[in-house]
Formats: C-alpha cells, sequence, structure tokens
C-alpha cells in the first residue's frame, strides 16, 4: 500500500476522542486508490450521514471516510405522504453532498467486499480502505425480483405501484387518482422490513381519498399480511384492527404476494400456514411492498453475519459481536426492534458513546439502547396514530396524551416537523430521540 506524503500512523488527539490516525489518501497509477482512516463510515443514509456528522465534527477534517455511491440521499418517511400526493418525490430529497458533513472525505463508490480481519474494505471501483474503526450502515435492499413478475407490472402497468421506491412511489398517487373501483389490495411481505406500518398507511390514505372522491362504494379494499397480527405491539394492533373493521377493511393474515400476472390483473399469495395453499385475486389497484434484505456485500461475508445476513451486533450498543472496532446502525443490523429513521435516532446517542469509549480506550459507558422506535401510523389526510414503543413492545410514548388515538396534531408533526428535525438535527449529528422530551412531559417518571 502507497501513501502520500507523510507516516500515517500517528498518535493524535482530537477535542476528547484518542484517534491513531488522520485519513491519507494515496491515488496509484491509473484512479485506484489506497486511503487509510480513522473511521470509516459505509452507507450515507439516515444513520450513516448522521453517527459521520457526530464524528467528523470531533475528530476533525477528513479523519472520517464514508462510502455512499448515491447522488441523492431521500428522506423516505416522506414517500407515503408522496403517494398520497400530499408531497412530491423532489421534497423528499436532497443532494448527497449537500447532507454529508464537509469535514468528512466521501468516496462516492459502494463497498464491494468486507475484510475484518484485516480491517480493510474494498469498494467496486477498486479503492482500498483501511480503517480503524468501522461504523456499518448500508440499510436494506428491495427485492421486488423475489415477487414473480412484480418488476415487469411496475415497469408497465399504471394499476401497480410501490410506495418503497424512488422508482415507483411517483405511480402511487397517479393509480390512486384513475383508480375507478374493483378489488385494492395492499401486500406486507414475508420479511423484516423498513417501517413496518407504511404498507397499512398507504391504504388509510387510498381510503379517505376514495370517500372523499365518492369512490368508496365503488372499492374493495383488501390488507393481505405475511404476519399473524396488524401490527406488532398490542396496544396499536387493537386500535387498527377497529380502524379497518370500521373503514370497511378486509384483512388477511399469513398470506404472501408471490406472483403478479399483470395481463390477467391477478396476485398470486403464498398461504404461510398451509404449504403449498395459494390464493389468486383480481386487482383493479395493487400496492406492493417488496421482500428486503440486506445488501450482497454484507450477507456474504459470514464473518460479519448472523445466520439471516443481518450485522451481527450486541442489541444493548450495536457493537460487533466478534470485532469490538466495528458498530452498525440502522436496519442492517440484527438489533430485534421495529426498523425505522426513528429507531435509528434512538441508537445514534448510545453508538456515539460506545464507539468513542472504544476509540479512547475506555471501559464502555453503562447507557444502552432499549429498542426505542417510533411508527407514525397516517391513517389519512389529517390523522395520525403516533406509535413509540421499546424492544419488549411496550408503548414509550412522548407526548402527553394517548397516542393510540387518531390525531391532527401528530399528523402535523409527520408532515411538517419531522422532515425538518431530520434534514437540520438528525443528519448534522444533533438529535438523539425524544427521551429528554418524554421524561420532561412525564415529569421525569417512567423509562
Ligand atoms: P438507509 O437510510 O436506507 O441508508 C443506507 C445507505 O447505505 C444508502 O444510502 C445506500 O446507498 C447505502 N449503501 C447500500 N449499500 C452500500 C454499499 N455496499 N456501500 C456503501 N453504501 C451502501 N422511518 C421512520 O422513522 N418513520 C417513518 O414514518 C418511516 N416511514 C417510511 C416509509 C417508507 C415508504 C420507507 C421506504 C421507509 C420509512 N421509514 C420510516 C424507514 C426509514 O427510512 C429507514 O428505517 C431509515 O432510512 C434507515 O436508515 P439506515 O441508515 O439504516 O438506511
Ligand atoms: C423520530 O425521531 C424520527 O427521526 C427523525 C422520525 O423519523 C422520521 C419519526 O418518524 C419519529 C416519530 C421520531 C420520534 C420523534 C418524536 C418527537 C416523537
Amino acid at each position: 500500500m502507497r501513501c502520500l506524503d507523510r507516516p500515517v500512523l500517528r498518535i493524535i488527539k482530537v477535542n476528547k476522542f484518542k484517534v491513531s490516525s488522520e485519513a491519507n489518501f494515496a491515488t496509484s497509477g491509473q484512479s485506484r486508490q489506497d486511503i487509510k482512516c480513522d473511521l470509516l463510515v459505509v452507507g450515507g443514509g439516515a444513520g450513516g450521514c448522521s453517527m459521520a456528522a457526530k464524528f467528523a465534527s470531533k475528530l476533525g477534517k477528513n479523519k472520517v471516510v464514508i462510502v455512499e455511491p448515491k447522488d441523492v440521499h431521500y428522506y423516505q418517511p416522506m414517500w407515503t405522504l408522496v403517494g398520497g400526493g400530499m408531497k412530491t418525490l423532489a421534497d423528499s430529497g436532497r443532494a448527497m453532498a449537500s447532507v454529508l458533513p464537509s469535514d468528512a472525505h466521501w468516496v462516492k463508490d459502494q463497498v464491494a467486499e468486507f475484510s475484518p480481519k484485516t480491517n480493510s474494505v474494498r469498494t467496486k471501483g477498486g479503492d482500498s480502505i483501511q480503517y480503524n474503526f468501522m461504523l456499518v450502515a448500508v440499510g436494506l435492499k428491495l427485492d421486488f425480483h423475489k415477487i414473480k413478475g412484480l418488476e415487469d407490472a411496475l415497469a408497465k402497468d399504471p394499476r401497480v405501484c410501490s410506495n418503497y421506491s424512488p422508482l415507483y412511489v411517483d405511480k402511487t398517487f397517479k393509480a390512486l387518482q384513475n383508480f375507478q373501483g374493483g378489488p385494492a389490495l395492499f401486500t406486507f411481505p414475508n420479511t423484516p422490513i423498513k417501517c413496518a406500518g407504511a404498507p397499512q398507511k398507504v391504504m388509510y390514505i387510498f381510503e379517505e381519498y376514495l370517500r372523499k372522491h365518492g369512490k368508496r362504494d365503488a372499492a374493495d379494499i383488501k390488507y393481505y399480511t405475511s404476519l399473524g397480527v396488524i401490527f406488532g405491539v398490542k396496544k396499536y394492533a387493537a386500535v387498527l384492527l377497529e380502524l379497518c373493521k370500521k373503514r370497511g377493511i378486509e384483512v388477511t393474515f399469513r398470506h404472501n404476494l408471490i406472483e403478479v400476472n399483470s395481463s390477467a390483473s391477478e396476485a398470486t399469495f403464498e398461504n404461510l400456514d398451509k404449504p403449498g395453499g395459494t390464493l389468486t385475486q383480481k386487482y383493479s389497484f395493487l400496492h406492493a411492498t417488496p421482500a428486503m434484505s440486506t445488501p450482497e456485500v454484507l450477507s456474504k461475508c459470514a464473518d460479519l453475519v448472523d445466520k439471516a445476513g443481518y450485522l451481527e451486533v450486541s442489541k444493548t450498543n450495536l457493537q460487533h459481536v466478534r470485532f469490538p472496532n466495528i458498530f452498525g446502525i440502522g436496519d442492517c443490523t440484527n438489533a430485534p426492534t421495529s426498523k425505522t429513521a426513528a429507531a435509528v435516532a434512538g441508537q445514534c446517542g448510545v453508538v456515539k458513546k460506545h464507539l468513542a469509549a472504544v476509540m479512547a480506550g475506555k471501559p464502555l459507558p453503562s447507557v444502552a439502547y432499549d429498542g426505542y422506535t417510533s411508527c407514525p401510523l397516517v391513517t389519512g389526510y389529517s390523522s395520525c396514530i403516533l406509535a413509540e414503543f421499546d424492544y419488549d413492545g411496550q408503548p414509550l410514548e412522548t407526548l402527553p396524551f394517548d397516542q393510540g388515538k387518531e390525531r391532527w396534531s401528530t399528523f402535523f408533526m409527520k408532515k411538517t416537523i419531522m422532515p425538518q428535525l431530520y434534514w437540520h438535527a438528525m443528519l448534522n449529528g444533533y438529535w438523539e430521540g425524544p427521551k429528554l422530551f418524554r421524561k420532561a412531559f412525564h415529569l421525569g417518571m417512567g423509562k
């Protein structure tokens, strides 16, 4: 490995962190680089960007290297509102260069191979990056291809849409506006997904839109979920089931979408409780939520992952269980909570403190991640149920009223306040979840 002009490994102290190198970039012959850095952040999404901001400002210029291939950073939680015609896709994106911290060095590429035993990664473009510490934040990939005929239908059939991808989210509102009646299907796949509420939020918005436009009676709204419950937390599940009943939505549990035949207008589901059993349903509208998995570069690295392909971390501090100089954050880890940006926010503060302690060679602090996550369950054009809960599925509500009720105030937070909180506080490293507000609103009592 060649380096530019100075020894790479020198001990420097920046603020309270002791770090052992600063990033060095050496270009060999062509465009290939050998890079050394103190902290490597893989992925510049919600988790990677927020954590890079925290450490770049503490460690100083170019001590943090971020590998992220995309030009645009999307605020994905807004896509539910894009699908309902309340925001545009453009509203949900910012140039990646404008959100990544200016003190970090951005390698615009993707990691193609992890080598945790040699503290290095290789990028698709051929760069080699050597790190002292690494944060893995590569999120989840969307496996539309695992559902036969779905990619084709998404490409060609204007009645088939998905809020989950920037490629298709714009189709949702158009399909909703063009809907004239018949079966409208909404699906939840047979894998863990990000924002487990989003597959049904779109349905409640759809239902209200039809009511407002005098088309509700012509629609047969059906929710097919691979799960055995409508939502993983009892308190909110009870409210949502009641909502479906009240609004005439039929819920079918333990059914997984396996095929879309767009020319026959048919969706086929496997019955997860009856091996070999299938159910085929006509559709006039189909909102599909794809299966999801971690990016292959991670799932194929046996040293880093569990059997299901998730980064194997401690659930209390997100430190890797075999490599103490590696941490994870967000959707790609096996921390058993519901995968959301709100969970990422809750993880940020804990990961910051634990990673900083490991960097400084100090004992780990006692602060632990409790699984905090939140899902603003938008139920229409002006109402929301703001679910917040922990690893045990126990509600951890911030506001001083029952968030299990449909409210305009929590809808306003979702639509207007959360995006600002995300772009201005979280991505700049200043938002670690609402714990302090929760304590203040509950006069210091409770968790
Ligand atoms: P991401 O933000 O997805 O970022 C991962 C990054 O890693 C990406 O930028 C990607 O390009 C990069 N990457 C991937 N592979 C590589 C590689 N090999 N090398 C380098 N970089 C790589 N959350 C909420 O809190 N509230 C909500 O209301 C909500 N609603 C949602 C609605 C929808 C429709 C969707 C899709 C998501 C929603 N979420 C919501 C979930 C939230 O967006 C995610 O949980 C959050 O973005 C996870 O952050 P992350 O950093 O783990 O992953
Ligand atoms: C949150 O912290 C967060 O991260 C910025 C979200 O992501 C978009 C959320 O949707 C929610 C609900 C929270 C939790 C914050 C509060 C104030 C309840």
